[in-house]
């Protein structure tokens, strides 16, 4: 059985007629492969929630807080309290080398923590990028044959708004904020076609970010394990792609169509002004000094 399959409305629902007629004019709703683009107007959160409910699913969500990344961990605990999948099962797997410093977030009936203890890193490369590994093998020794939904998130982001059961889908993935007004020339792909990323030009649909994609666990499994070996692949060569496993996921996306493709509200950027037709920001990267924070 498959969560995929069909969504089954619960009985005696009232609620706002649908339209095919008006909705959002400003932005686009669905790609050239019919998979929805998710907009705040879009979706009826209520309706999807009750839908949802009833099929009982867990979401369970990476994150990775590697030396001094620690610090974000606490705003991101407690803004996903506030936001994320509320009134929903959720599993938070947080993978650190500094246990200890774990903050005590308090959490809702239904939702739980699990701290995974991964080695320190000299390299902020070898992090981001040991991140596919890791869920990879999440998946496989925690999470094995079940249904339920996985999303993996960049700790240094918290949420401002809702993000919830409309974001569910087989293969998800988000539009990067900070391209997603630009011609695909100008996307940040790896161009040398000698690594396992290589994006030729006129390839490419959208740039999606590196710190949030999910879906249907054996999908996000088939992910992971992929861009792992194609990242593993690279380094044989002495090659490493120009984002990291961002890279890799833009191919693998390319390749794959995500089922459900995020709008930018699902990871703006605190640095960047709000546009026009970003209504509701949901979560976002924090602004952070990179040369404070990274191990070198
Ligand atoms: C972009 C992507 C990020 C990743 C990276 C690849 C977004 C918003 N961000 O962000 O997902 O694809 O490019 O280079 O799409 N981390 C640690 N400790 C460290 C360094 C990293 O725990 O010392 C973890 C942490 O969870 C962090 C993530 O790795 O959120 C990504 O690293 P980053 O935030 O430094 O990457 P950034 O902001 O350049």
């Amino acid at each position: 059985e498959s969560h995929e399959f069909y969504l089954l409305a619960p009985e005696h629902q009232q609620y706002e007629q649908p339209s095919i007629l008006h909705g959002r004019t400003d932005v686009v709703t669905v790609t050239p492969w019919l998979a929805p683009v998710v907009w705040e107007g879009t979706f009826n959160p209520v309706l999807l929630d009750s839908i949802y409910k009833v099929k009982n699913i867990t979401v369970t969500a990476t994150v990775f807080a590697v030396g001094k990344y620690i610090m974000f961990l606490k705003n991101f605990l407690e803004t996903a309290e506030q936001h994320f999948f509320v009134g929903f099962k959720v599993h938070i797997y947080v993978f650190t080398d500094r246990s200890n410093e774990v903050p005590q977030v308090r959490m809702a009936t239904g939702r739980q923590l699990t701290v995974r203890s991964v080695p320190s890193s000299k390299r902020w490369q070898e992090i981001s990028a040991r991140r596919m590994e890791l869920i990879q093998t999440l998946i496989e020794e925690q999470l094995p044959n079940h249904n339920d939904y996985i999303f993996c998130l960049d700790v240094d982001s918290k949420f401002h708004g809702r993000w919830g059961s409309e974001s569910l889908g087989a293969l998800v993935a988000v539009t990067h904020p900070g391209y997603y007004r630009d011609p695909r020339s100008r996307f940040p792909y790896e161009r040398r076609p000698a690594s396992k990323a290589y994006m030729a030009s006129g390839e490419g649909d959208f740039y999606y970010c590196g710190g949030a994609f999910g879906g249907l666990l054996q999908e996000v499994h088939h992910l992971a394990k992929t861009c792992r070996s194609n990242f593993e692949a690279d380094t044989q060569e002495g090659i490493e792609a120009a984002w990291q496993e961002e890279s890799h996921l833009n191919r693998y996306m390319w390749i794959n169509k995500p089922s459900k493709v995020l709008s930018p509200e699902y990871l703006w950027q605190d640095f960047k002004p709000k546009n026009p037709e970003v209504h509701i920001i949901r979560f976002s990267g924090v602004v952070k000094n990179y040369a404070e924070i990274r191990p070198n």
